[in-house]
């Protein structure tokens, strides 16, 4: 079933920007909360060596955030992101959704190989939570800009507890600071290219899904709530695209020779 049609991908197109209409089941949605809190607890059947789990801050600020490396770091849901989801099987199953290999069809060609760069579980624990400043999806390491980024809300995201924040057409904008290693704006362009009267909340429902243009202007606030704000988001780029640190290429994730994971468990409800 196609759940985008012409109209909304031309909003997409015009905005960088598109909340699908479709929302995931409480079954499926439920399969990835209790994922990712067996994850983060330390519970899950997964090779924990291969995840990259980075603890939140309790300051708030972005600089003091923990380290970006590999390994569980505690039995907690204090973690702030927590990246390479692809080796899970929960994760890899719903990444790897025939609808979104039809928005990779749209956003890429139906004859490009699509491959993740990252499947990417981010938090904002309740009343905690990191500012995340402004920026653009895009990695200096890559040998070509991603286009699309597909975001699943796994709990309620509201302006209180730290939703994303857009800025609708700035993917229009071209790279802002091609300087910095992954987009990020220096104060001056973010006063400048992210007034307040130009911000949209993207407020959404547990279990909503939006599509985010990669050069889209976005930025998200620490959590002033006692509700978590979960989320699960996967980069989907051009199979082609490689790592320029390392000359490698990434793990397909549709079709044949698509990754798998040897430790699949019961049938995924998506
Ligand atoms: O989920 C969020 O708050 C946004 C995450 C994000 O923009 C990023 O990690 O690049």
């Amino acid at each position: 079933m196609k759940v985008v049609t012409e109209e909304q991908w031309q909003k997409f197109n015009d905005e960088g920007w598109l909340k699908l209409d479709e929302k995931l089941s409480d079954e499926a949605l439920k399969a990835l909360q209790d994922e990712i809190d067996a994850i983060m607890l330390g519970r899950a059947d997964l090779d924990y060596d291969r995840i990259m789990m980075q603890l939140d801050s309790s300051s708030g600020r972005y600089d003091d955030i923990g380290g970006q490396t590999c390994g569980h770091k505690g039995s907690t849901l204090n973690y702030r992101k927590i990246q390479n989801l692809e080796f899970d099987p929960v994760f890899l199953a719903y990444s790897q959704r025939p609808i979104f290999e039809d928005f990779c069809d749209r956003v890429y060609g139906s004859d490009t190989p699509i491959t993740v760069f990252r499947c990417m579980f981010m938090n904002k624990p309740a009343n905690r939570g990191t500012w995340l400043p402004w920026h653009q999806d895009r990695w200096d390491i890559l040998d070509r800009d991603p286009i699309l980024t597909v975001w699943t809300a796994l709990d309620p995201a509201t302006i209180e507890n730290g939703c994303v924040q857009i800025i609708p057409g700035s993917h229009k904008y071209g790279l802002i600071n091609p300087e910095h290693a992954s987009g990020f704006l220096t104060k001056a362009q973010a006063e400048e290219f992210c007034p307040e009267e130009k911000r949209v909340f993207l407020e959404m429902k547990a279990g909503e899904i939006a599509l985010l243009h990669n050069h889209l202007l976005h930025a998200s606030d620490i959590n002033r709530s006692n509700q978590s704000r979960r989320a699960f988001s996967v980069c989907y780029m051009d199979g082609a695209t490689t790592d320029l640190k390392n000359g490698e290429n990434y793990g397909q994730i549709f079709g044949q020779g698509a990754m798998t994971v040897d430790s699949l468990k019961a049938e995924k409800p998506f």
